[in-house]
Order: structure tokens, then C-alpha cells, then sequence
């Protein structure tokens, strides 16, 4: 039996249900994260949590559990799902009220809900890369949020899949912002570049974890707004997620990035990201 964890209970994935009135159901009303399992430990889960935390607060729902008690819910929900290589998927909406578009008056108990799911590493992409193609970033300006509201990103992947490709690089006007679900990285002359994290992305756990080893492995890194051009014309390109890691793109809107092959700079950040893995969950059964 799989479990599911709402409002601090676990129960059984099938009974664990939420009123309609739930305002993440009809507003898109609250905040999620999605968590790494490897050998059944969450990695960067502090990191998660904090900006579980920072979502909360910039929506003003007050967090309904403290990180500690987080912490314990979701390593015991990982353990009840025996759950290896996954991932853990939580929300906190702003709970259930009759529907209105300001928040209730007399005060509403935040709705949590957890579920695990098996997800392998993507070992044939990540060695391969993947290919990509390009789109206006239509999103709201407050993308640092990691918001339920995803119809934009949803319309950008869609459009990717459309085109058998792996994600969609979303741009405002000339600059590249980030993927519809992963921040994006070029490589020029060895410098690493990337959008710096301001309210146009979303702050990446996995692009802070990218450009802390870029410091000790001292690679170059600018976190700044680069262009269409820059993309184009880089040496190497990938992008990183929670699910993704550091994967490689060989290829955006048709046309190779370089010799349309992964490169160096982009397989050292791979195996560093693999040690961090190692140092933080154990030993891994297959690598890149
Ligand atoms: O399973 C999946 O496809 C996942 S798991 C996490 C994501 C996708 N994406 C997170 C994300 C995002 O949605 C946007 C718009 N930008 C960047 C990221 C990367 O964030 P981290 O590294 O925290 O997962």
C-alpha cells in the first residue's frame, strides 16, 4: 500500500482526499517543492525547506508545521513507501473556503498534502544531453515564487514535448530567463554563466548547489542576464533540476550547441554534482 501524508496524517494514498473548495484547487492559492530521494534520503532537504518557508511567507500563509516537523513527516512517509530513488512531492495551499478571491475573513487552516513516487536517475540523458527549444517566457513577474500556478510552464513543455524535445528555454525579449521546470547554464571561454536569482526565476536548489562546486573547483562563474545571441553562440549548455541534475543540451531550436556533444566543463560539474550525491545520500548503484 502506498502512502500519503495530508494535514500531518499519514494515510492510505486512496483516502487521503481534499475538499473541492480547497483554494490551491481553485486559485492555485499555495506553494510547492519537490524533493530528491536517493537510497532513501532527501537531498538538500534543508535547502527545500527553507524555501518552502520563503514561498509561505512571500504568499502570507503562515507555515502550518515547523521545518523539524517537516523533516520528520516526510523521512517517515519515504520509509512507510520504502521508497529507494524518488522523489517526494509536497504542497501547502491556503486551505478550504468558500470561494472568493481575497483571502477568507475569518482565517483558514493551510492544507498539506506529501506523496512519494519512484523516479530513476535519467542516466541515458544525462550522458547523451537532450534537445531544447525556445519560448517567449509568458510568466508573471514573481517566477522566484515556486507558486501551484504553472499554466505557463505547463503551455512552454507542452510545446517541447510537441517538438520531441526535453525542455523549452524561455526567454523575455532577447534575454534568456530559465526552462519551463530547470534554470539554464551557457558555458563561454570557460566562464559559466547564468541568470542571476532575482524575481525572474526560480532560485534553483540544484543551481545553488552548481555554483557553490564552480567556487571549489574555481570555475568562473557570471551570475548575470545573458542573451539569445550568447546562447547561441556558447560553448556548452545545460540545464539543472531536482530531477534533471546538470543535463547536458546538445541541441536548442534545431540547431547543435558546438559539436552537438556534451563538454568538459559541463561533465565536470556532472561529476561533481554525483560526489555531492555520494557525501549526502551514499554510494550510488549505477553513475553517469
Ligand atoms: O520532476 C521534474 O520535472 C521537476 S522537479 C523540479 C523541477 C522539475 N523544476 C524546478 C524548477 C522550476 O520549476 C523552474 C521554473 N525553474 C527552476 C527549477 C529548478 O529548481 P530545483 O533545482 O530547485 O529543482
Amino acid at each position: 500500500m502506498a502512502y500519503a501524508i495530508l494535514n500531518g496524517k499519514m494515510l492510505d494514498r486512496a483516502e487521503a482526499k481534499v475538499d473541492m473548495e480547497d483554494r490551491g484547487y481553485q486559485f492555485g492559492d499555495g506553494v510547492y517543492e519537490v524533493i530528491r530521494v536517493y537510497n532513501g534520503k532527501l537531498f538538500t532537504l534543508d535547502e527545500h525547506l527553507e524555501r518552502l518557508e520563503r514561498s509561505l511567507t512571500n504568499i502570507s500563509i503562515k507555515p502550518p508545521f515547523t521545518n523539524q516537523e517537516l523533516t520528520e513527516m516526510l523521512y517517515q512517509l519515504v520509509e512507510k513507501n520504502n521508497l529507494e530513488t524518488g522523489i517526494v512531492y509536497m504542497q501547502i495551499t491556503r486551505g478550504v473556503a468558500p470561494r472568493n478571491h481575497a483571502f477568507p475573513s475569518g482565517g483558514v487552516t493551510p492544507c498539506l498534502t506529501a506523496y512519494t513516487k519512484e523516479l530513476a536517475r535519467p542516466l541515458a540523458q544525462l550522458k547523451s544531453g537532450v534537445k531544447t527549444i525556445l519560448t517567449e517566457d509568458i510568466r508573471w513577474l514573481r517566477c522566484d515564487i515556486k507558486s501551484l500556478n504553472l499554466l505557463a510552464n505547463v503551455l512552454a513543455k507542452q510545446k517541447a514535448a510537441d517538438n520531441n524535445c526535453y525542455e523549452a528555454i524561455q526567454h523575455r525579449g532577447h534575454e534568456v530567463t530559465e526552462g519551463s521546470s530547470s534554470n539554464v547554464f551557457i558555458i563561454k571561454n570557460g566562464v559559466v554563466i547564468t541568470h542571476p536569482s532575482d524575481q525572474l526565476i526560480l532560485k534553483g536548489i540544484t543551481k545553488d548547489v552548481i555554483l557553490k562546486q564552480c567556487e571549489s573547483l574555481q570555475i568562473p562563474v557570471e551570475e548575470r542576464v545573458f542573451s539569445l545571441d550568447e546562447l547561441s553562440g556558447a560553448d556548452e549548455v545545460f540545464l539543472s533540476s531536482t530531477t534533471s541534475e546538470v543535463m547536458p543540451i546538445i541541441e536548442i531550436a534545431g540547431n547543435s550547441v558546438k559539436d552537438g556533444n556534451p563538454g568538459p566543463v559541463t561533465r565536470k560539474l556532472q561529476e561533481a554534482f554525483e560526489q555531492e550525491i555520494v557525501e549526502q545520500c551514499g554510494e550510488l548503484k549505477q553513475s553517469i
